[in-house]
C-alpha cells in the first residue's frame, strides 16, 4: 500500500471516522460477550451442554495439540462420548493421562463416560481430544470445528476457541460470570 495521499487532504473526516469507529467498537464490546457465550461457548444437544471448547496455541511447528471442553448431562440416563474428529488434524482420538512409575503418559481410550446429573471435564492432565499431525499450526485468536459423537444424545459440531501457548483454561470473559 502507498501512502503517497496521506492525511492532509482530510484530517478532519479521518477524525470524525475515527470517532465513529471507536464508539461503535465500545458499542459492540459491551454488547458482544453474551452473545458469544451463548453462540460459541455452550451448545445443548439433548440432555447434553458443552461447555467452553478451547486449545492451546501450537509452539512452533509441533504437529500434535489438544482440545479441551466440559460436558454436562442434566439427563437421567448416562451418555458417552465415543467419536471425535476435526479438520485441522489427520487424526483425532480421545485420550487420557496415566501416571507409572512416576511418569505421565497418554493413552487412547474409547470412550469419556458422562455420567447423568453430572459433568464431564477433558482438561490438561486429563482426558483430551488429541490432535494428531495438525495441518497448520494453531494460532491464539483462531477458532476451529469440532465434531462430537455421543453414544445416545447424537453429533454436534462445536467451536474450539485457541487461547495462547500457557493458557490453562478457556480464554477471556469466562470468568466473569456474575
Ligand atoms: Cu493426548
Amino acid at each position: 500500500m502507498t501512502r503517497r495521499n496521506s492525511g492532509h487532504r482530510v484530517p478532519a473526516l479521518a477524525r470524525v471516522c475515527t470517532v465513529i469507529a471507536v464508539l461503535l467498537l465500545a458499542i459492540f464490546s459491551a454488547a458482544a460477550p453474551h452473545a458469544q457465550q451463548q453462540g460459541v461457548d455452550k451448545q445443548k444437544l439433548g440432555a447434553l451442554t458443552v461447555e467452553a471448547p478451547w486449545a492451546r496455541a501450537s509452539a512452533g511447528a509441533a504437529k500434535a495439540g489438544a482440545a479441551y471442553l466440559r460436558i454436562a448431562n442434566a439427563g437421567t440416563e448416562d451418555d458417552r462420548l465415543v467419536q471425535v474428529s476435526a479438520p485441522v488434524a489427520e487424526r483425532v482420538e480421545l485420550h487420557t493421562h496415566t501416571m507409572s512409575d512416576g511418569v505421565t503418559r497418554m493413552r487412547k481410550v474409547d470412550a469419556v463416560s458422562i455420567p447423568g446429573g453430572k459433568s464431564a471435564a477433558l482438561k490438561p492432565g486429563g482426558h483430551h481430544v488429541m490432535l494428531i499431525g495438525l495441518r497448520a499450526p494453531l494460532k491464539k485468536g483462531e477458532t476451529f470445528p469440532l465434531t462430537l459423537t455421543f453414544d445416545k444424545a447424537g453429533t454436534i459440531t462445536v467451536t474450539v476457541a485457541v487461547g495462547s501457548i500457557a493458557a490453562r483454561g478457556p480464554a477471556m470473559k469466562h470468568h466473569d460470570h456474575k
